[in-house]
């Protein structure tokens, strides 16, 4: 039954008409938690106190917020173009300044998303294949849709940065649930 639900509801999407907030997001809701998505409700305390220290540790001058300058001197990345990209992913509201709800959000997103990813990926090729996709979920009829959706350069394989890019937008859609 799902399957049929997900393909009508995909081509209601790609059609780009109908789609009232409240029925997509639960589209976009089913999708995600059907390849594996548990969210926040997946995560033991012990992990969002962990991202909650790692925040105050980017969050040098302790004002409550992460500035790119902090960013940059602390984080991982370091002063790159990598850097300021998932910065401003983190910066939801593009203030220009990341709050703690706006990291541990992002955290929880693509943290999980990034391990499923792995996960599906069984050859090691770095990319999400059709075949591949079809090996985790029940979806038939409704993969096609769903995967171009993911495969934003339409050349067959959906890399790291194109499955976090969907899979953040939709996480974070209201009504999903994830966050
Ligand atoms: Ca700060
Ligand atoms: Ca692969
Ligand atoms: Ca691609």
């Amino acid at each position: 039954m799902l399957p049929r639900i997900l393909f009508l509801a995909a081509l209601l999407a790609l059609a780009g008409c109908g789609e009232d907030e409240k029925s997509s997001a639960s589209r976009e809701g089913e999708i995600l938690r059907e390849l594996g998505a548990r969210g926040r409700a997946g995560l033991p305390q012990e992990q969002l106190d962990a991202y909650a220290a790692t925040f105050g540790f980017l969050d040098a001058d302790e004002n409550g917020l992460v500035s790119i300058e902090e960013y940059e001197a602390n984080s991982i990345f370091g002063n790159s173009f990598s850097a300021r990209g998932v910065f401003g992913a983190t910066d939801r509201d593009a203030s220009g300044q990341v709050t703690l709800d706006e990291y541990v959000e992002n955290r929880i997103i693509t943290d999980e998303a990034k391990e499923i990813h792995q996960q599906i990926d069984v050859d090691g090729s770095g990319g999400v294949s059709r075949d591949e996709l079809v090996l985790r979920t029940s979806w038939s009829d409704a993969l096609e849709g769903i995967f171009v959706e993911f495969d934003r350069d339409g050349d067959g394989e959906i890399v790291q940065i194109e499955w976090l890019i969907t899979w953040g937008n939709w996480a974070r859609l209201p009504g999903v649930g994830l966050v």
